[in-house]
């Protein structure tokens, strides 16, 4: 039986979760925004080594627009937990923080992910969450940390395949090729 792996991609209104989400399943960056009103699920069918499973993706915004995310739902059986920030939205990163500690199972792989990149690439002065920040909090939690860019595909794949590559269940000797992503240059903020 083909297993499944739930990952939730958690943060606040328009921070990137969809485009992060669709840039993993199709490679493809949405180019007209559209707003994702209840939580959503995407599923990918994935394969590392000889194994197969399931991805079961889950989008939610903590409860914005009037939708409050069961928690339990959320929480339950849940391998991954994507954190998701944008790093020109300093409030963004404050929500998340939230649900740093102990919201999750001990089982679940923490990870915070910042997104638009590409934005601070271009214009510094546009970070509003400084890496240091990050890294502390990171660290504090054992949570590893991402900066992404979904508009150029930039560390997309490899922080989706370095979370799952963690996990128990597929861990055993199975060597794989994380850097897959088509611009992943110097962009692995990866700790
Ligand atoms: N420049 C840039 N813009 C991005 C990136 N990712 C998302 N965006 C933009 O941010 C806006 C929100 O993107 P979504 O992926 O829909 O965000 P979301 O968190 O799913 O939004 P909600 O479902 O409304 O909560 C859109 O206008 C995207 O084009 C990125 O990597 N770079
Ligand atoms: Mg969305």
């Amino acid at each position: 039986m083909i297993e499944t792996i739930k990952i939730v991609c958690n943060g606040d209104l328009k921070v990137g979760k969809t485009s992060f989400i669709k840039v993993f399943i199709d490679d493809l960056f949405p180019e007209v925004y559209q707003e994702t009103i209840l939580c959503s699920i995407d599923y990918k069918n994935f394969e590392i080594g000889n194994k197969k499973f399931k991805l079961q993706i889950w989008e939610d915004n903590f409860g914005y627009r009037g939708c409050f995310p069961n928690e339990k739902r959320l929480i339950e059986n849940t391998s991954i937990a994507f954190l998701i920030y944008d790093i020109t939205n300093l409030q963004s990163y404050q929500s998340i923080l939230r649900y740093c500690n102990g919201f999750f199972n001990e089982k679940t792989i923490v990870t915070l992910v910042g997104t638009k990149l590409d934005i601070v690439d271009l214009d510094n002065s546009k970070r509003k969450v400084p890496k240091e920040v990050v890294k502390e909090n990171s660290m504090l939690f054992g949570y590893d940390y991402f900066e992404i860019s979904s508009k150029y595909n930039i560390n997309v794949h490899n922080c989706f395949l370095k979370q799952i590559s963690k996990l128990s269940l597929i861990n055993d000797n199975i060597n794989i090729n994380i850097n897959n992503d088509k611009n992943n240059t110097a962009f692995n903020n990866n700790i």
